[in-house]
């Protein structure tokens, strides 16, 4: 065991942003381009509203249920943790994990309601921690103006502006591993961005050990 090469694994790739930034656009192409490179990959959304934890948040998010502050907040992250066996197996046999909204939102949307973020972030440390985040910035106004803008609990533009400012404060804590992206540029404009940084990361964790949130 001792003697053996570093084993090549995954990357674990977070896509963040404000609603509507494109981030599940982003990610579909980045599995695209993955694909393309013959780079095993998976596609992993937050909140994954397929499992029993997810199924209450996402009567939560369509405003058909009422849940107190914290009882919400902790639903989130343990719709995480009910994954996070599952992604380390993943990265560990050498599949990069595309990551639609992680630990960040997780944070960020809580908060703007007025939990502390120290608050926000206790129940998701020692999670997998993303190898990179790329944060899809976006002008609160242009996220409004884009399809679909308005149906769920958070999609207030108020929100949106309290949540870009707390993403900011949350990303000064993620040093280098924290990206911003200009996603008021065209889809293709963004999607280049996206691959410029994800191709060199894949190569740069293969030997590294998973770090922890
Ligand atoms: N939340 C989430 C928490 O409170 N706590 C948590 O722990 C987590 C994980 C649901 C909500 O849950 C909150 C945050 C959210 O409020 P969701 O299910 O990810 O989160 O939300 P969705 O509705 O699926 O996705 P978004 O609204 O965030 O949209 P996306 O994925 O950012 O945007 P996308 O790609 O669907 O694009 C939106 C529209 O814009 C166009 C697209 O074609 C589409 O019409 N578009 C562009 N137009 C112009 N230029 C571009 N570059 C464009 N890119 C996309
Ligand atoms: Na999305």
């Amino acid at each position: 065991m001792s003697s053996s090469a570093p084993k090549t694994r995954g990357a674990l790739i977070a896509i963040e942003g404000l609603d509507r930034a494109g981030k599940s656009t982003q990610c579909q192409l980045l599995m695209d381009r993955l694909a393309e490179r013959n780079v095993p990959a998976r596609l992993q959304k937050f909140p994954d509203r397929t499992t029993p934890i997810g199924k209450m948040i996402n009567a939560y998010l369509s405003t058909s249920t009422t849940l107190e502050d914290h009882t919400i907040h902790l639903l989130f992250s343990a719709n995480r943790w009910e994954l996070s066996a599952h992604i380390l197996k993943l990265l560990n046999d050498g599949v990069t994990i595309v990551l639609d909204r992680y630990v960040y939102s997780g944070i960020v949307f809580s908060a703007a309601k007025g939990l502390s973020l120290d608050y926000c972030r206790a129940p998701d440390v020692g999670l997998p921690r993303a190898d990179v985040v790329l944060f899809l910035d976006l002008d609160a106004e242009v996220a409004r103006r884009r399809g679909g803008f308005g149906g769920e609990r958070y999609e207030v533009e108020a929100v949106q502006r309290r949540v870009r400012d707390l993403f900011k404060e949350v990303g000064e804590k993620e040093e280098g591993r924290w990206r911003v992206v200009d996603a008021g540029r065209s889809v293709e404009e963004v999607r280049e961005v996206v691959w410029g940084v994800v191709e060199r990361v894949v190569k740069e964790v293969e030997g590294m050990e998973v770090g922890r949130f």
